[in-house]
């Protein structure tokens, strides 16, 4: 570790924005900060990543993390970074993409610790008890809409329109950030650089009643080819494994650029200065090995989903360079096949055996029966990643993965997956 939150923060490059005092603040002393999270969505994305690690690395100094769930100010809508108008969601869709982010808030902290235990607050609690005349008199007579028109979330919004909803977001956040230095005594807010106009709005609403506190963002996390962080081309990478499994999670990690796999390793790790140097000489010295790519997506994979589901997406991993199939389950299968190309076959074709050469001709594996022949005699026709016994094997139900499948390989990549269908 090094000396500072701070300093380690800076060095992960995790520092874009600070307000004057914060070197200080989190050198001399245990502070409260917090970090929000609109339930916008019904799980987090590997963006927010970088926010929940955050809080965990300010933990691990000592400092007590507040992650905030955005009951209140999910019902309005940020306007921070958006071209357009968002649409309001629905109470009953906000109830349900709160509770399935809740868990995952809480993911990477200690609730447990004695000395500074994280906590876990949802701004609907005092949001929705707000009574608008009080809030106008108390708190918007501390807003100057003029100063509000200055701010990015706000001047992004003069051509293409913004409604009031979306403009009064920035109060609501201020007064989040009000109500927890009074009540939890939290002095420094914190976020990625899209929240620096909503979280200087509350260090000022907090100035006006008196108090001090802070700000610090870090720089959203880009990509060298200038495409969105965290997005595939089958969409958004998430935190909830039924809507990308540790598989797909973990093949993300693995695919990340060669310019950004150190960057990674600092922004979506606990790894420390000395493992990453070693890391980037190992890539450095033999690319090809992926050192460093394996261990970011193992370390991020075993931080979201845990040990078993890295072991299973390794060895998911290993099959598609050969590995043994035994223990993976139809839906793995169909997870780790899912871009190679596949054929379906009824199952009653199988019944009494199918012969392999006609199976391989007719999914178009071999360009006919000759083809097929041939590669099986020459040993390079796989079934299950299990050499083939030769021209006079059959295949029948029983050698399908839970019924249902079937992998063919041709050569060492060539992969197809026979799906039996009733
Ligand atoms: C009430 C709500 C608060 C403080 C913050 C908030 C949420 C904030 C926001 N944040 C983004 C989100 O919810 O919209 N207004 O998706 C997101 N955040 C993490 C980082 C961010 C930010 O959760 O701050 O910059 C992404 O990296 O966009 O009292």
């Amino acid at each position: 570790m090094t000396n500072s939150i701070l300093e380690e923060l800076q060095w992960r490059d995790l520092v874009f924005d600070h307000t004057e005092h914060v070197p200080e603040l989190v050198k001399n002393e245990k502070i409260s900060l917090y970090i929000g999270f609109d339930p916008t969505a019904d799980s987090l994305h590997v963006g927010s990543l970088v926010p929940m690690l955050s809080l965990a690395r300010f933990q691990r100094y000592g400092h007590t993390p507040i992650a905030l769930a955005g009951g209140g100010t999910g019902m309005i809508g940020d306007p921070s970074g958006r071209s357009a108008e968002r649409n309001l969601l629905s109470r009953d869709q906000l109830h349900h993409n709160l509770e399935k982010i809740r868990g995952q808030l809480a993911m990477l902290l200690d609730f447990e610790i004695k000395s500074n235990p994280a906590k876990l607050v949802n701004n609907a609690d005092w949001l929705e008890k707000l009574n608008l005349i009080d809030f106008l008199r108390d708190i918007g007579k501390q807003f100057s809409v003029n100063a509000m028109l200055q701010k990015d979330s706000v001047k992004g919004r003069m051509d293409g329109g913004i409604s009031y909803t979306e403009f009064s977001y920035m109060l609501l956040q201020s007064y989040d950030f009000l109500h927890l230095y009074r009540e939890h005594n939290c002095v420094l807010q914190a976020g990625g650089s899209d929240q620096w106009g909503n979280i200087t709005a509350g260090t000022d609403l907090i100035r006006r009643e008196g108090g001090k506190a802070h700000a610090l963002v870090y720089p959203l996390v880009t990509k060298a080819d200038g495409t969105k962080f965290g997005k595939t081309a089958s969409g958004s990478v998430w935190l909830d494994p039924n809507k990308t499994s540790p598989y797909r999670f973990y093949q993300f990690w693995i695919n990340t650029d060669d310019r950004e796999v150190i960057s990674y390793l600092k922004k979506f790790t606990f790894l420390d200065q000395e493992a990453i140097a070693e890391l980037e000489s190992a890539h450095a010295e033999a690319p090809h090995r992926r050192e460093a790519h394996k261990r970011l997506a193992q370390e991020v994979t075993k931080l979201v989903h845990g040990d078993t589901a890295l072991g299973n997406a390794e060895k998911a991993t290993a099959v598609l360079f050969g590995g043994s199939i035994d223990g993976l389950g139809a839906a793995e299968i169909s997870d780790i096949f899912s871009e190679v190309p596949s054929t379906d076959i009824q199952g009653h074709e199988m019944d009494g055996g199918k012969s392999i050469v006609d199976v391989l001709a007719e999914s178009g594996v071999a360009s006919g029966k000759k083809d097929a022949r041939r590669s099986i005699d020459g040993g390079g026709i796989y079934v299950n990643n299990i050499k083939s016994s030769g021209v006079d094997q059959t295949l029948s139900r029983s050698d399908a993965i839970e019924g249902k499948f079937i992998i063919l390989r041709k050569g060492k990549k060539g992969y197809h997956l026979l799906k039996i269908v009733d």
